[in-house]
């Protein structure tokens, strides 16, 4: 596998909300796929990387579901350990608007047992890239362990490590989320951060300061990501500007991870980074435009039709 991702897989529930508000007792939800990790490994596989899993799931049958998702989608599985009556992780997003709204059902799921001992060191060092988050370090002590030691493999053997903050608030203190995932971006050669958390982790408020309070923890590339603002590269001490691609946006949800996927996966074709940057701007636009985490995730004919000031052909 060129590209390694390590974290927890969840099944969504996606809400199809009848009024404005919360839900209400005779809404309806969607079943999906998340897990912000999962999202980084379909996006990567879907813009034609090799990207594999390393993670723990349940025998359950939402377990067997994301295999289903991996198998289908072509993410190698050969790192996932099933867990004899392990409970795989879920959480409803009952979006109002277009504003996700997360509830968790993971406490003491297989992934939170990850543990350094479930690093595929090999594999690790046989990747060119290693993908990993605040997530997968904030869902257990060992699970955070796990990531550092992944991270320190990788940088002894020279594979890429890329790193997502995805501070979710809901998971774990903040001084120590801000502690971790500062070591994080340190230990990374790609930040992968967006404004809003990027703000929250350096106390920083302007775009500019924010991005530069990261490349100072040392990552060769650093991209700030701004929503619909587009987003702030940083790499090889210049600041590129990356233009938003306009879309009707439906569901944020995922649009991070999959800007991450698509980012490593064009990096790892020879793209320049600014250029990989751009693909990744439009294929994150892309995924905000449907519902659910997963399946607007688009292919890469798709992005590059619209890269290319064309239409995404239909599917
Ligand atoms: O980035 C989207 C993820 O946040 C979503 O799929 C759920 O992994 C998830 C999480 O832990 O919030």
């Amino acid at each position: 596998m060129d590209i390694l991702a390590v974290g927890e897989p969840l099944l969504e529930f996606n809400a199809r909300i009848s009024g404005a508000g919360p839900v209400q007792g005779d809404d309806t939800f969607t079943l999906g796929y998340g897990g912000d990790t999962s999202n980084f490994a379909v996006a990567a596989a879907r813009s034609g990387a090799r990207a594999g899993y390393v993670t723990r799931i349940g025998d359950d049958d939402f377990g067997s579901a994301l295999l289903r998702l991996w198998e289908r989608e072509g993410v190698g599985t050969e790192h996932v350990v099933r867990e004899a009556g392990g409970r795989t992780g879920i959480y409803f997003n009952s979006r109002t608007g277009s504003e996700s709204r997360f509830t968790y059902f993971r406490a003491h799921s297989p992934a939170s047992r990850l543990a350094p001992q479930d690093i595929p060191a090999d594999a690790v060092r046989g990747a060119r890239l290693l993908h990993l988050t605040g997530i997968t370090q904030a869902i257990s002590p060992s699970a955070c362990d796990a990531g550092f030691h992944a991270m320190e493999l990788a940088r002894r053997a020279g594979t890429l490590v890329s790193y997502d903050p995805n501070l979710r608030p809901a998971l774990w203190p903040a001084e120590r989320a801000r502690a971790v995932i500062m070591r994080g971006v340190e230990l990374c050669d790609i930040a992968l951060p967006n404004l809003t958390e990027g703000r929250a982790l350096t106390g920083e408020d302007d775009p500019k300061a924010v991005l530069d309070a990261f490349v100072r923890r040392g990552p060769a590339t650093v991209v700030l990501k701004m929503g619909a603002e587009g987003a702030l590269l940083a790499h090889e001490g210049t600041v590129t500007r990356i233009a938003p691609h306009p879309v009707r946006q439906v569901d944020p949800t995922g649009a991070g991870d999959t800007f991450d996927g698509a980012f490593a996966a064009r990096l790892l074709d020879g793209t320049s980074v600014p250029e990989a940057a751009r693909y990744a701007a439009v294929a994150a636009a892309l995924t905000t435009t449907g519902p659910g985490a997963v399946t607007p995730i688009p292919h890469r004919d798709a992005v590059e039709a619209l890269l290319d000031g064309g239409r995404p052909p239909v599917r």
